[in-house]
């Protein structure tokens, strides 16, 4: 692809941002608060609207719901957008409530599943008041003991609970099914693979579809294929992009691992409509600023997809047919080693944002200024509320 291409699709590239990426958050053994960290949704979406300011490709925020809940949806909405960016994703809680022990829509106790199958619905009738048009579910469901509950049992209690929820889902919305092989359930999960969400999404219907955590796998799973597997046969919904080394580590996307990155982009470019892929960063900041973490992390996306973009498909698929084994990596590699900084310089000039937007907010002393607005909300970890 020649450059002007690549900078079209660049500039038709959208990355959400989630809302609880911006707040105070922490591991089990300790919160550090940030100074000027957003306490709540209307300064959480004020940030992420600064993001879009200074990468210009940031365009909407993701709500977790009730950590994100209000009175007046339809305000929460023109908030926004009086500020630049649109409502995305709503997503359910289900996990943050006394009443989830066992699980949610998987529980033993019918009422519970009830309960949990309900917060859904109402999350579908925030998505329709705030415009959005995605409802992206994760269950932390699943079991700590081998014969705490009958694995069969849970599994068709979910598949009965989301054919309700899909039932009920206006034409226009998509449900994005998340899924995560461990944590917190420690022996099963009951959505632990993209083969049974990809199994569940095939069950409901079209307007089901796969939500890929690049932090939800096992270490070694090539997530690359997954992604390749779930385009061909069109279950591939979204992406909740982060990094890790070891676990669920929701690190700053491509920080980590950045070959990985680009050779998941690589199969985004190659989609025959990658505009219908939710391209979601689900990452949280235990020790670093907030704001120009995501700022980095949506730049590390840019700079893997240009590479992608980048590959000379020509050659590669002569080198492929032709058996080249080491001619088709070199191929792939050329494009990695690209240094894509210039192009992405160019494409920021084009669309009016700064060449190095995470200098940008440095320099344009948000952080202070944050700082000085907020203060630092002291927040306890879980430990320290038991
Ligand atoms: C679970 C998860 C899920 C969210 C949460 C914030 O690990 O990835 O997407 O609901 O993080
Ligand atoms: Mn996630």
């Amino acid at each position: 692809m020649d450059e002007t291409a690549v900078l079209e699709r660049l500039r038709r590239l959208e990355i959400e941002t989630p809302s609880w990426g911006y707040g105070n958050s922490g591991t089990r053994f300790h919160v550090y608060p940030w100074p000027g960290a957003a306490r709540d949704v209307h300064e959480r979406i004020e940030d992420a609207a600064l993001v879009h300011r200074l990468t210009g490709c940031a365009p909407s925020v993701a709500l977790h719901i009730p950590w994100d809940a209000v009175d007046d949806y339809g305000a929460l909405r023109h908030f926004a957008e009086d500020r630049g960016v649109r409502i995305g994703a709503i997503n359910p809680n289900l996990f943050g409530d006394d009443g989830y022990r066992l699980g949610s829509l998987c529980n033993p106790d019918p009422d519970v599943r009830a309960q949990a199958l309900r917060h859904c619905r109402e999350c579908v009738a925030i998505a329709e008041q705030t415009g959005s048009t995605l409802i992206s579910l994760w269950l932390a469901d699943g079991t700590n003991y081998p014969g705490q509950d009958d694995l069969r049992g849970r599994h068709e209690r979910l598949v009965a609970a989301l054919e309700e929820l899909y039932a009920d889902l206006p034409d226009d919305m998509r449900l994005l099914v998340e899924y995560k092989f461990f944590e917190p359930g420690f022996y099963s999960t009951d959505l632990p693979d993209w083969g049974t969400a990809a199994l569940m999404c095939r069950r409901l219907g079209p307007k089901a579809q796969v939500l890929v955590d690049t932090g939800h796998h096992p270490q070694g799973t090539n997530v690359e294929q997954i992604v390749a597997l779930l385009l061909s046969e069109d279950l591939l919904g979204g992406f909740h992009l982060n990094n890790r080394k070891y676990a669920d580590d929701d690190l700053i996307v491509g920080s980590i691992d950045p070959f990985e990155l680009f050779r998941i982009m690589r199969e985004i470019a190659r989609s025959e409509s990658p505009e219908r892929i939710a391209l979601m960063i689900d990452q949280s900041h235990n020790i670093e600023g907030k704001i120009d973490a995501m700022i980095q992390s949506v730049a590390n996306i840019q700079t893997a997809y240009a590479k992608a973009l980048l590959v000379d498909d020509e050659r590669l698929a002569a080198t492929q047919r032709a058996g080249d084994v080491l001619g088709a990596h070199r191929v792939v590699m050329d494009a990695y080693e690209t240094d894509v900084r210039p192009l992405l310089a160019r494409l920021r000039e084009q669309i009016g944002v700064d060449p190095d937007p995470v200098e940008a907010f440095r320099r344009g002393g948000h952080a202070e200024r944050l700082a000085q607005e907020r203060g630092v909300a002291s927040v306890e970890s879980a430990y320290e509320r038991a």
